[in-house]
């Protein structure tokens, strides 16, 4: 079993005559940015030709930081993302920035803010942004924006940011793929952090109070201390709380630190890999539930099916167990 396992790393060249992945794929490591893109779009579509682009392009990632920032709606992440790129920049190193928006119904507006917010970067190809809005995109909205960061990652950018609004479980699925994570909070706005989402706060690297210039930073900083000595993790590290105040840069280098600290943190003991082998087992996991629901969806069960079997349960003509059982016994033996 493990031997069948040993699946051979493909480079490059995609599969045998699939000369147009291969040459996506020399675009994008040449940093086009018009084929990357396109790389995403290919991604986001899923496609058949999105796995045989992502199978090409996995094997030149892993080599950049991904950072992922969330907190709640409006508290300063994009003009955050915006102060740390241009940070970064100035190191000389290039960066990829998503903005995921899971409510997408009223985020029209949010992602126009985004863009002309990031407007100052628009001449820059060393700063990618791209936004998502997409929910209940086929194969999970986390998992897309993990795609889309790989194809970031392969691209040959240093950094990747995903900013994600922090208001449930996919937002938590979503910045778990990062190797830093960082969630703001602000003062005031009647969101104490007793109310911010446990899970959300369970996974902060780092804590950030933005609007900092703002009454109440003190109070919000006091809050997570207390919340952190009730809550252990299971390494040793205490994560930081950093004010800023994104629109003037206040707090940024802080920051930048603290992100630079926390990754020597994890080169210690190999916690990097360690974090990076539990993501994957997640992400793993979610893959195969994905193909094998597609799978199920495509050779043993059509819409016209799936209704009629609903309607025979709803009936009481037929009993759910059976009929899951026999699907899941038939699969893997396509007719
Ligand atoms: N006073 C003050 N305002 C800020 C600060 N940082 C950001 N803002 C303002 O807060 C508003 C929201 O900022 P965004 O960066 O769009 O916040 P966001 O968290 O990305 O918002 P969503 O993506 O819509 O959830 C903007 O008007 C910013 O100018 C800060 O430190 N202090
Ligand atoms: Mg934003």
């Amino acid at each position: 079993m493990a031997d069948s396992l040993a699946l051979p790393i493909r480079i490059e060249g995609a599969q045998a005559g699939n000369g147009q992945v291969a040459d996506l794929v020399r675009r994008v490591r040449a940093g086009e940015i018009r084929a990357l893109s396109r790389a995403i779009s290919t991604v986001e579509d899923h496609t058949g030709e999105s796995r045989e682009l992502l199978k090409a392009l996995f094997p030149y990632s892993g080599n950049a930081m991904l950072l992922g920032l969330t907190g709640s709606p409006g508290a300063g992440k994009s003009t955050l993302v915006d102060q740390l790129a241009h940070h970064y920049r100035r190191q000389g190193k290039t960066i990829g920035v998503v903005a995921v928006d899971p409510t997408s119904p009223f985020s029209g507006g949010a992602i126009l803010g985004d863009r002309i917010r990031m407007q100052s970067h628009h001449a820059d190809p060393g700063i990618f942004i791209r936004s998502m809005a997409t929910r209940g995109s086929l194969g999970g909205l986390a998992s897309t924006t993990a795609d889309v960061a790989t194809v970031l990652d392969a691209s040959g950018r240093d950094i990747v940011i995903i900013e994600t609004v922090g208001v449930g479980q996919d937002e938590v699925d979503i910045v778990r793929l990062a190797d830093v994570t960082i969630v703001v909070l602000v003062p005031g706005m009647g969101d104490d952090v007793q109310t911010i989402k446990a899970g959300i706060m369970e996974i902060a690297d780092i804590f950030v109070i933005n609007k900092a210039d703002r009454e109440g930073a003190e109070r919000v900083e006091r809050e997570i201390r207390a919340m952190q000595s009730l809550a252990g993790r299971k390494d040793d590290w205490t994560p930081p709380i950093i004010k800023t105040v994104a629109s003037d840069g206040t707090g940024i280098p802080e920051l930048v630190a603290a992100i630079e600290k926390y990754q020597q943190h994890l080169q210690q003991n190999a916690r990097a890999q360690i974090r990076r082998i539990e993501n994957w087992r997640g992400r793993i996991t979610e893959m195969l539930r994905d193909a094998l629901f597609q799978r199920v969806l495509q050779y043993y069960l059509s819409e016209g099916e799936a209704a009629r079997y609903a309607a025979e349960v709803a009936e009481h003509k037929r009993d759910p167990y059976s009929l899951v059982e026999k699907i899941v016994d038939g699969l893997g033996k396509p007719e």
